[in-house]
């Protein structure tokens, strides 16, 4: 039985992790965008101690773009990561941000990418609202 109840807390820790992430994986069509905002943007704002992950993929000869239209984090805290692929690997193109700047454009570089948030255990702020994009389109 001791098992048994392990199994089910764990379980309900996964379930609870999940609910405060949504949804976390989104398919743009080409020349489509979508608007992403962080967990509680328009309320309270993000939690403490989250680490979530949101993938974006597009069809294979298009783009992904991140235009942040809000930004605000704490800073030196809590982060929020862009990458290839599944975010934070070493393979992955990486580019970290924090505090309250709102970032420039970025374009991965392919048609797969993922955001990730990470907060530490105290101090919130409103989190963030981007506008992904999937375009024919490579920057120079
Ligand atoms: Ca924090």
């Amino acid at each position: 039985m001791t098992i048994s109840t392990k199994t089910n807390v764990f379980l309900l820790t996964c379930y609870f992790l999940g609910t405060a992430c949504g949804q976390l994986t989104y398919s743009l069509a080409s020349g489509e965008s979508t608007v992403f905002q962080s967990p509680g943007f328009s309320s309270s704002g993000y939690s403490d101690n989250m680490f979530c992950q949101w993938t974006f993929t597009s069809p294979a000869d298009t783009y992904l773009t991140f235009t942040f239209t809000a930004f605000n984090v704490e800073s030196g805290y809590d982060y929020v990561y862009i990458g290839t692929e599944a975010g934070v690997g070493p393979l992955s193109r990486l580019n970290s941000y924090t505090g309250s700047t709102i970032p420039d454009d970025y374009q991965p570089g392919g048609n797969t990418a993922a955001i990730t948030l990470a907060t530490d255990g105290s101090v919130t702020e409103q989190g963030f609202s981007v506008t992904v994009t999937a375009s024919g389109e490579q920057r120079k």
